[in-house]
C-alpha cells in the first residue's frame, strides 16, 4: 500500500507539475484507474491539493509539508549523509535514538529525524520545545578520525552548514552565534546539540543534533520563547518544505566535512567568522565556573571563543551561554 503510494507520489514529481493522465499513473503505479482513483483520494485526505481535469489527468497543486523517508531520500545529492534513515512520527529525542545506533555500530552518515520531540533537549539537561508539523528534529552520526579535543570544531561546521542551506533554500541571511545558536533578527532559529562517544585518544562517533524552528507561526511557541525565538515562517512568510531543506543540509555539511577532514579547520573558521555575531562584541559568557565579560576577539585554531576583559587579560571559553 505505502509501496504504491510512493510510485504515485514518483510519478507526479517526474512529472513536475503538468498533469499525467490516469491511464499513464495506472500503467506507472501497476493497478486499475479505479485504484488510481481511491490513491488520489487518500493524497486529498492526507493534506495534497490536486487538480483534476478531464482528459488530462491530475497535478498535485500543493503538497502538505510532510517528512517521511521517502520524501527526505527523494532528490538527495550526497555521498554518505543521510543514506541511512531513521525517522519516526514521534519520538523522545532523536538524539537519544542516534546515541543508541552510534553504540552499535551504525556508518557514518546516518541520520534521526522525527516530526515531533516529547522530550527534545537542548544543552545542560535544558528542554527543546520540538511540536509536530512544524520543524526539524534531526541527529546525525559521524565518525571522524580527529582528537577529541578538536571536537567542538563540528559544532562550529554544523552552524555554518545549516546558514548556508537556509541561504540557499530562503531569503534569509542568519547570523551565528557562538557556540551552537543560529538567528535571525536576534531571536533564535536553530539549535545545535554536539555529543560524543569517545575514548581518551579516539573519538567513536559524534551526535549532532540540529533543531529548527521552520513553520510555526508566533502563536505556536509557548509564552515564554515567543520573545527570543523564531521561525523560518515567521521571517519569511512561507511555508518552507523541510524535506527539502534537510537535503539542502546534508549536502552542504558533507560538502565542507570533506573540506575540514583533507584541509583542517582553518577554512570552516573563515566562513564561521563571516557569518559570526559574536565576534568584536562585548558580550557576557556565563561558564560553569563563573561569569566573564569582555570583548569577543575572536575564535582560536580549536574553534574555542577568546575573550578579552577590561585588564586585558585574555579568557579562553570552551563552553559558556553567551549574552549579548
Ligand atoms: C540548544 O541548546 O540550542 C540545542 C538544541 C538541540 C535540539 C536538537 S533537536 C534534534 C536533537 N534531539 C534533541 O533532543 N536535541 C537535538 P541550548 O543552547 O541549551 O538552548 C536551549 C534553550 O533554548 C532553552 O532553554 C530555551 O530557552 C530555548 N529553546 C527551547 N526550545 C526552543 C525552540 N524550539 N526554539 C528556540 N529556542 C528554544
Amino acid at each position: 500500500q505505502s509501496e504504491l503510494r510512493a510510485k504515485l507520489l514518483e510519478a507526479f514529481s517526474e512529472a513536475n507539475g503538468e498533469f499525467i493522465s490516469g491511464q499513464k499513473i495506472s500503467e506507472y503505479i501497476g493497478c486499475s484507474r479505479t485504484a488510481v482513483w481511491k490513491h488520489i483520494e487518500s493524497l486529498r485526505k492526507d493534506g495534497y491539493e490536486l487538480e483534476g481535469v478531464r482528459k488530462l489527468g491530475y497535478r498535485i497543486t500543493k503538497k502538505p509539508d510532510k517528512i517521511s523517508s521517502n520524501e527526505i531520500q527523494l532528490g538527495l545529492k550526497t555521498e554518505y549523509m543521510g543514506r541511512n534513515i531513521f525517522f519516526e512520527e514521534i519520538v523522545d529525542s532523536t538524539q537519544k535514538i542516534a546515541q543508541n545506533l552510534a553504540a552499535d555500530g551504525t556508518p557514518e552518515g546516518t541520520i534521526v529525524v522525527a516530526d515531533m520531540q516529547s522530550n527534545g533537549r537542548g544543552r545542560m539537561s535544558r528542554k527543546w520545545y520540538s511540536p509536530s508539523g512544524t520543524g526539524i528534529w534531526m541527529s546525525m552520526v559521524i565518525r571522524p578520525n580527529i582528537p577529541v579535543i578538536d571536537t567542538p570544531q563540528l559544532t562550529l561546521l554544523t552552524a555554518v552548514a545549516v546558514t548556508q542551506a537556509i541561504e540557499e533554500i530562503t531569503p534569509l541571511h542568519p547570523n551565528i552565534k557562538w557556540p551552537n545558536d543560529i538567528l535571525l533578527n536576534n531571536k533564535k532559529i536553530v539549535g545545535i546539540l554536539t555529543e560524543l562517544q569517545a575514548e581518551a585518544d579516539q573519538v567513536h562517533a559524534v551526535i549532532i543534533g540540529i533543531g529548527i524552528n521552520v513553520n510555526q507561526r508566533t502563536e505556536d511557541f509557548p509564552e515564554e520563547l515567543q520573545s527570543i525565538a523564531t521561525s523560518l515562517h515567521r521571517e519569511t512568510g512561507n511555508t518552507i518544505e523541510r524535506a527539502k531543506l534537510i537535503q539542502a543540509i546534508l549536502l552542504k555539511f558533507e560538502q565542507l566535512y570533506t573540506l575540514y577532514i583533507s584541509k583542517g579547520f582553518l577554512p570552516i573558521k573563515l566562513l564561521w567568522e563571516s557569518y559570526s555575531i559574536s565576534l568584536k562584541n562585548e558580550l557576557i559568557a556565563r561558564t560553569l565556573t563563573g561569569t566573564i565579560q569582555g570583548k569577543a576577539i575572536g575564535i582560536d585554531d580549536n574553534g574555542v571563543l577568546l575573550l578579552e576583559d577590561n585588564d586585558k587579560k585574555i579568557h579562553r571559553i570552551y563552553s559558556a551561554d553567551i549574552e549579548l
